[in-house]
């Protein structure tokens, strides 16, 4: 059976749409997941979203049994969670970090990300699009390898 993409989000993200729009947009996260079921081309794929830290932690774990890829927009966990980094380092799979804005071009307490210490690529500042960039490049690196 073919192993899904999973496509995690963190805290506040299911506000995405009426979220500091001039930051976030416009596009709503059911948008965001349909962009990457279109992206996915038939792969299936687990789309998910939590503000609780262990919730997002149980699906990296859930990942490492069933999934062939992580596409993870850890929101504010990215710059505080060395749980969720702990959890991605057992992933034996590509894990591509996401986040709508550029984070380097925020407030410095935006540019420390411990999810970049492990993900194998990390894409921000592309606004939702972002997502489906990340799902396609998912894609290439499974079947191309890094
Ligand atoms: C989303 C968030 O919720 C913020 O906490 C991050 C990230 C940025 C994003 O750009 O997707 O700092």
């Amino acid at each position: 059976m073919t192993k899904p993409i999973y496509v995690l989000n963190g805290p506040n993200l299911n506000r995405l749409g009426t979220r500091e729009p001039h930051l976030y947009g416009s596009t709503t996260l059911a948008e965001v997941e349909a962009m990457c079921r279109e992206a996915a081309g038939g792969r299936p794929l687990e789309f998910r979203q939590s503000n609780r830290e262990y919730e997002l932690i149980d699906w990296i774990h859930e990942a490492i049994d069933e999934g062939c890829a992580i596409v993870i927009n850890p929101a504010a966990f990215t710059f505080t969670s060395m749980a969720i980094l702990d959890a991605l380092k057992m992933f034996p799979g590509p894990v591509i970090e996401l986040h709508i804005t550029n984070i380097h071009r925020r407030e410095p307490m935006y540019h420390r990300s411990y999810v970049s210490l492990v993900a194998t690529a990390v894409i921000a500042g592309l606004g939702p699009r972002g997502y489906a960039v990340a799902v396609a490049a998912a894609l290439d690196l499974i079947a191309s390898g890094p």
